[in-house]
């Protein structure tokens, strides 16, 4: 594997010089946190299920207690976790440009709890609940969860504060994230297939909006035709390499 060190630094003064940097992030950031990705490893999240059985509504509307469970069973195990490295770092680059932008794939809430500042939750977050009767949000870190969490308002159904396959990304959110995918001069991609879309096409439309793109993954994916610079590795080891020495 080609050492990250020699690729970035030839990129030394566009990562010094950059104001704006946009990180896209996926669930192999979270990986050394000891969550378990969606397509990869033994331990994937998706091993004994497929998507289309638990991240949809329709699955929802078909048994709610059984995707519950799976939800629940999330953030029991996220909630065990520390954030990263790879986390710490985008926390560190704060520090040293104008703005840092995080859009995340990941429903972890692991960048808040490392510090970053700016984050968009492309598809919503395991800590938010929303209730089916009065749309109420509400933001639970309970573990365990009853097995149908209800309202405290309206008593209707609660369901994961999270995008599902099919849903719309919230208008929002996919606003400010087309805003900070167009106006960084460096983006980030760091732990994605680039599988999932509308969030792999940020990745586009940062590089025709002429940012430097650099991806950190364990290998080339679905987004590496809009990349510049690939930088193997785990991202634990290889994004604190961009920070400048203290
Ligand atoms: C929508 C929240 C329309 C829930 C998630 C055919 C072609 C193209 C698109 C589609 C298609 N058919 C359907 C679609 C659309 C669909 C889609 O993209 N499907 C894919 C699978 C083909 N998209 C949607 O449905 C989206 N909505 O299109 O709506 C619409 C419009 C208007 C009105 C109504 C409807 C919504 C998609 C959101 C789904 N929700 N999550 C939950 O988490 O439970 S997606 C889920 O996958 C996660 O959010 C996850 O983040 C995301 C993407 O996966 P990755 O993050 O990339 O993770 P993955 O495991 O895949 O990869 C890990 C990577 O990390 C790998 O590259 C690995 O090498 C790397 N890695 C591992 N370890 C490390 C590492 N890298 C660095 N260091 C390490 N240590
Ligand atoms: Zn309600």
């Amino acid at each position: 594997m080609t050492d990250p060190l020699a690729v970035l630094a030839p990129l030394r003064a566009t990562i010094t010089s950059s104001t704006r940097i946009c990180a896209l992030t996926g669930a192999g950031i979270s990986a050394a946190s000891g969550v378990p990705t969606f397509r990869g490893g033994s331990e994937s999240l998706w091993e004994n299920v497929r998507p289309e059985e638990l991240a949809t509504p329709e699955a929802f509307h078909r048994d709610p207690a059984k995707v519950w469970r799976w939800y629940d069973w999330r953030r029991g195990m996220v909630a065990a976790c520390e954030p990263n490295a790879a986390h710490h770092a985008l926390v560190a680059l704060e520090a040293a440009c104008d703005r840092v932008t995080v859009v995340t794939q990941n429903v972890d809430g692991l960048h808040q709890r490392a510090g970053s500042r700016q984050v968009l939750e492309f598809h919503g977050s395991l800590w938010t609940l929303r209730c089916l009767g009065c749309r109420r949000e509400v933001e639970n870190h309970v573990t365990p969860l009853p097995p149908l969490p209800a309202c405290d308002v309206c008593g209707g159904l609660m369901r994961p504060g999270v995008v599902w396959f099919g849903e719309a990304i919230d208008p929002e959110v996919m606003r400010a994230s087309v805003d900070a995918v167009g106006d960084c001069d460096l983006l980030l991609v760091v732990g994605t297939s680039g599988l999932v879309y509308p969030a792999a096409g940020l990745a586009r439309a940062g590089k025709e909006s002429g940012a430097t793109v650099l991806e950190f993954n364990l290998e080339e994916g679905g987004v590496s035709a809009w990349v510049d610079h690939f930088v193997p590795g785990s991202a634990d080891a290889t994004l604190p390499l961009l920070v400048p020495e203290a």
